[in-house]
């Protein structure tokens, strides 16, 4: 497995987040990955740690087109230069959204056209308050891309399963809003480009504590990618709008969607027989490839989740899943316990290459 990394991760750095009612430290910080970085390095697995190469933007866009709005790229691309042209002052802050048309398919709001207004245009592609768009971020969120591409063509190129490991994360964002601390979804790409250069169905399994709405609503009305999720229950945890066990897709996509609710507290064996069920659906459904959305927040020690996962448990939790024996891109999505998080992560990667044999190889 080539564990490939975002170079350039910290260029995007958040300052604050909205927090009720107050701005508080950026959970999604950069000291993250580079406690992964490190743990990977002090590991058997640092012989597998590469660099990914930037891309030209050029060569980038058609890539990033296959699950974003074009509008929604170019608000990204030049949302920092236009935050910082309304107020030179800007540049010491970052922008949040405060106005957003609601999204229920009703003509409320319109979100067809885009206004002029930078507030207007932040709040039209975006879902919360809670995520900072700072002056890195569209340098490191197409970093991050590259990254998941270079992984992409690792498995590509026959290497039976290969890494991601990047931030920002990707799993909330959708085809043209950014939320959840994501702005460009990463596993929907892989998965996306997966489908295209195999020719065949792909799955996404999604182990981040919080529901991967964006990789759902992405393919949401699709049978050639299956999309399953295991998270927080919404009723209680973020993202709150989606992730209920009767989100099965729509139209030619029905029965696309899975999705495994559990309630804050539960333990690793309740999430495990989730995790057990999850693996069965995909099995039933007979991709060329897997995606995996990696995140870490299912630790007991996470500062904003509630699952009880511990560091030996995601030993176990790589190799369940490696036991599908496809050929797989793995990408990083949450984790936020930072001192525990390298060590975790080193854990299910170790646990999915120690397990992992292609099926029929
Ligand atoms: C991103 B990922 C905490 C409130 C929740 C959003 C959480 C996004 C998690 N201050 N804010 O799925 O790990
Ligand atoms: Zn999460």
């Amino acid at each position: 497995m080539t564990i490939f990394y975002n170079p350039i991760h910290a260029l995007h750095a958040g300052k604050k987040e909205m927090y009720r009612g107050e701005l508080v430290d950026a959970h999604e910080s950069p000291a993250r990955l580079d406690h992964v970085l490190n743990a990977i390095q002090d590991s058997p697995l640092a012989a597998q740690l590469v660099a990914s190469a930037q891309r030209a933007p050029a060569a980038l866009r058609p890539l990033l087109e296959s699950v974003h709005q074009p509008r929604y790229l170019d608000f990204l691309s030049r949302a920092w230069d236009a935050w910082v042209a309304i107020d030179p002052a800007h540049a010491t802050r970052d922008a949040f959204p405060s106005v957003w048309p609601i999204r229920d398919g009703s003509q409320d709001f319109r979100v067809d056209v885009e206004p002029h207004n930078f507030a207007a245009q932040i709040g039209l592609y975006s879902f919360d308050s809670g995520t900072p768009l700072t002056s890195g971020t569209w340098p490191a969120a197409c970093a991050g891309a590259a990254c998941t591409l270079d992984a992409v063509d690792a498995v590509m190129g026959g290497q039976p399963h290969a890494t991601a490991i990047t931030r920002p994360p990707g799993h909330h964002a959708g085809a043209d809003y950014f939320g959840g601390y994501c702005f460009i979804n990463n596993a929907a790409l892989a998965a996306q480009q997966l489908r295209e250069r195999l020719d065949g169905p792909v799955a996404v399994l999604d182990v981040d504590y919080h529901h991967g709405n964006g990789t759902q609503a992405i393919f949401y009305n699709r049978a050639d990618v299956l999309t399953c999720s295991i998270h927080g229950d919404p009723m209680t945890e973020y993202p709150f709008f989606s992730g209920h066990a009767n989100e099965v897709g729509t139209g030619a996509g029905m029965g696309f969607n899975a999705n495994w609710p559990l309630p804050k507290g539960t333990s690793f064996g309740t999430w495990r027989e989730a995790l057990h069920q999850a693996l069965a659906r995909i099995q039933a459904f007979s991709p060329k490839a897997l995606v995996v959305s990696l995140g870490l927040d299912t630790f007991t020690g996470d500062p904003i989740s509630g699952f009880h996962l511990d560091t030996a448990d995601y030993v176990q939790v790589g190799q369940d899943i490696a036991s599908l024996g496809l050929p797989t891109v793995l990408v990083f999505e949450g984790g936020y316990a930072v001192a525990a998080l390298g060590h975790n992560t080193v854990n299910a990667l170790s646990g999915f290459a120690s397990k992992h044999q292609l099926v029929g190889a």
